[in-house]
């Protein structure tokens, strides 16, 4: 599975009650996946989409779902979520939970795995995941709304990230980055290594600009 320079649009930062819109708007401009912030309000201080929803935008379009999950409990939401071949399922390291059997369930839906890194979270946790993981997803900002603030120096994080995957042996292993990725941001994470570009507020939904101006400007940035 490669994913190399990936557009995956936050639906958190879409216009909600007009988003059957938006998402015929995003494929005709060209984004690659929608990305979906499944938040449970304990391991994040917010609520966000279920599974009603997951199934809803399945039934709306082909586009592949990124799926984030901001949850205490991701294996029971997980076992009960629509998926489908070419979605990328992400829990957070932090749980610390035994996530082999998480891996098998998607591994045979043709699901891919990945495990997001809190800023504060050294990469270096992730080792003894690495044998299981498609993706690393990074967040640039604190877990938990959209419009967060970069965390001071994060950006440097993928470059290291990059070096630490690379150097233990997993090359195949693709970074995804999340939060307050703007076009010049991208650019930079793609020169070191970054595969996956979360667009949110500040990369695709910006202020008084059209979708049909700003996916083609992110697109150029990582291209
Ligand atoms: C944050 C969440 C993100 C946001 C995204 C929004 O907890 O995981 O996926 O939806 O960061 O993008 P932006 O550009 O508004 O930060
Ligand atoms: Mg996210």
């Amino acid at each position: 599975m490669t994913y190399k320079n990936k557009i995956s649009v936050s639906v958190m930062c879409s216009d909600l009650m007009n988003l059957g819109a938006d998402i015929i708007e995003l494929k005709r401009n060209g984004v690659d996946m929608l990305h979906v912030d499944v938040m449970d309000a304990h391991f994040v201080p917010n609520l966000t989409f279920g599974l009603d929803f997951i199934k809803a935008m399945h039934d709306v379009t082909d586009m592949p779902l990124d799926i984030h999950l901001m949850a205490d409990d991701p294996f029971s939401l997980i076992q009960h979520m629509d998926l489908r071949k070419g979605d990328i399922v992400t829990i957070h390291v932090e749980l610390g939970i035994n996530a082999k059997p998480i891996k098998d369930y998607l591994a045979e839906k043709g699901v891919a795995f990945g495990m997001a890194v809190s800023p504060e979270t050294p990469v270096e946790t992730l080792k003894q995941y690495l044998p299981i993981l498609d993706t690393v997803t990074l967040m640039l900002v604190r877990p938990g709304f959209a419009g967060g603030k970069l965390i001071d120096g994060i950006l440097d994080k993928v470059g290291e990230t990059r070096n630490f995957l690379d150097s233990n042996g997993y090359n195949n292993i693709e970074i995804s980055v999340d939060g307050s990725v703007s076009c010049e941001r991208a650019k930079k994470m793609a020169k070191d290594g970054a595969s996956i570009f979360v667009g949110g507020t500040a990369g695709i939904y910006r202020k008084g600009m059209k979708l049909s101006d700003t996916v083609p400007a992110f697109r150029q940035a990582i291209s």
